[in-house]
């Protein structure tokens, strides 16, 4: 069976965030709101918090692990992932954004789901699923109808994000031997690998304007933050470090990219950059977002 890899190296309790002094968020209306997992009494929650303001809300509270959070279009709800404790044979559940209504959409106890993203048209939840046997990307409804199996590969295709327009999919494939960036219309068709090379590359996020593709690579010696153009060309390396690890790169609302860094030890800081790697600098946050994390959409 697949090997979760929640090893980030650290994982730190987080109940509260202390305040910031704003920051980043100065510039905002309103200021960006994140949904994270932070490590709480030993096990993973989903928190919601605003940047800028010490207002860090915990979700969920149950012994299981609740992580890899992400919002629906309209900020409403969030449907995330939630693992029994040393197992990849979770579920993907939904909530309301204040923690309410919990709901279980795959209910398959002997089948992995996990990392779910919401389409940006709100019509579907893409997510993987060993549920045909391999390791899929599967897309279903926002109530968990309607399941169907898009890659139809099994080699281990996992965390899908979509395209601004929802008709693509971004997502990493182990098909080729290591891990690589692929695309990929919704329905599956027309799968391409993007990054050609044998080094790690994951954690694919499309732009909010859908010319970029940022991900992770370790192509450079170790986790470091890369943006290619939406085709897969012109791949360039926006931190360059080698002894940190960056990796989880997720858009903000204002076209900024944020990712999480973190050294052999210490703290996960928050870290944004603009695509074309300038103006690099840490968030002002004591959030130290545990695995990916997921900012509310702006309306
Ligand atoms: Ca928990
Ligand atoms: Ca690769
Ligand atoms: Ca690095």
């Amino acid at each position: 069976m697949v090997v979760l890899a929640v090893s980030v190296g650290v994982l730190i309790c987080l109940v509260t965030v202390g305040g910031t002094n704003a920051g980043e968020g100065r510039a905002e209306s309103p200021p960006p709101v994140l949904a994270y997992a932070g490590d709480s009494a030993g096990n993973l929650d989903v928190c919601v918090t605003t940047l800028g303001r010490s207002n860090a809300r915990r979700l969920t509270s149950s012994p299981l692990d609740e992580f890899t959070p992400s919002w629906s279009p309209d900020g409403r709800r969030i449907v995330y992932r939630v693992n029994p404790p040393r197992s990849d044979e979770g579920d993907v559940w939904v909530m309301g954004a204040d923690g309410s209504r919990k709901t279980n959409l795959t209910r398959s106890p002997v089948v992995a789901d996990w990392s779910p993203s919401w389409s940006p048209d709100g019509s579907r939840i893409a997510y993987f699923s060993t549920a045909g046997g391999g390791g899929d990307i599967w897309t279903m409804r926002a109530d968990g109808s309607g399941k169907r199996n898009v890659t139809r590969n099994g080699a281990l295709n996992e965390y899908p994000t979509w395209s601004p327009d929802s008709r693509s999919l971004a997502f990493n494939s182990h098909r080729d031997g290591q891990f690589e960036i692929y695309d990929s219309a919704a329905d599956g068709s027309d799968q391409r690998n993007l990054t050609l090379n044998g080094a790690k590359d994951q954690w694919p996020a499309w732009s909010p304007d859908g010319k970029y593709i940022a991900f992770m690579s370790e192509r450079d010696g170790n986790e470091d933050v890369f943006v290619m153009d939406a085709a897969g060309f012109a791949a360039r390396n926006l931190t360059r470090t080698r002894t940190l690890y960056e990796s989880h790169p997720t858009w903000l609302p204002d076209g900024r990219l944020s990712y999480t860094r973190h050294g052999e030890s210490g703290p996960i800081e928050l870290w944004t950059v603009r695509a074309d790697g300038s103006s690099s600098r840490r968030l002002r946050t004591s959030v130290q977002p545990v695995f990916a994390f997921n900012w509310k959409p702006s309306r």
